[in-house]
């Protein structure tokens, strides 16, 4: 049998009231701008009056400018845009931190007036975008009057969707001539006729044909 001794200990605890963590969350599409979420500030003071006209200013998480915030003067709501598109693949979610704090408090000579800063979560959605290609344009020099079927160059395209499982397709928009064909798999141009340097869909030595890559989503994207 143990004897167990106790002492009485006061613990104090200091109970901090945290200051009002005020969120926000977004969700915006890649590659889009505009007003993505508007901020609610909850201010006593008389409207109408710079006192209450609250400016907002972005303090942190927006190290490439992509976005702005401004007051909305009718309901002193604060606009987050997106001015910058954003890429999902790149970063799919951002954390701004706010502020807000009175209009007159920057006036000059002034003290600054308390403020606060709202914390906004904003995810990035995915949306499908089209293969690329590189190079563009694709420089090629190649003899006239070559045997119709003659390998003329290989087309490289990638798709900024690598998060998501899509091949890419190659056909020919535009072949004014009807001299060259693609392989829809590998990219691979050869010609389908006789290329002529006097042809009037020549001009200065050159023949410019169009293709396009498209990716294999059930909408696909160019
Ligand atoms: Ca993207
Ligand atoms: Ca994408
Ligand atoms: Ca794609």
């Amino acid at each position: 049998m143990c004897d167990y001794h106790f002492h009485n200990a006061a613990v104090i605890l200091k109970v901090l009231f945290p200051t009002k963590c005020v969120c926000f969350q977004a969700s915006v599409d890649e590659g889009s701008t505009g007003v993505v979420v508007n901020l609610t500030v909850d201010d006593r003071d008389d409207p109408a009056t710079g006192a209450w006209r609250s400016v907002y200013s972005i303090i942190n998480g927006d190290p490439n400018q992509s976005f702005e915030i401004h007051t909305n003067p009718d309901n002193n709501e604060g606009m987050l845009s997106v001015v910058k598109p954003l890429d999902y693949e790149n970063t799919m979610f951002h954390t701004l931190l706010i502020k807000v704090e009175n209009e007159d408090s920057l006036v000059p000579g002034v003290v600054y007036g308390p403020s606060s800063t709202a914390t906004v979560y904003i995810s990035v959605q995915d949306v499908n975008e089209g293969p690329v290609f590189f190079p563009d344009p694709l420089m090629v020099t190649k003899w006239e009057n070559i045997p119709a079927g003659s390998f003329v160059a290989i087309l490289n395209a990638t798709d900024p969707d690598y998060l998501q499982v899509q091949s890419i397709r190659f056909s020919v928009l535009r072949d004014p001539a009807g001299w060259l064909s693609v392989n829809p798999v590998k990219g691979s141009v050869n010609t389908t006729g006789t290329l002529d340097r006097e042809s009037p869909h020549v001009h200065n030595n050159r023949y410019s044909a169009l293709f396009i890559a498209s990716d294999n989503d059930y909408v696909p994207s160019l």
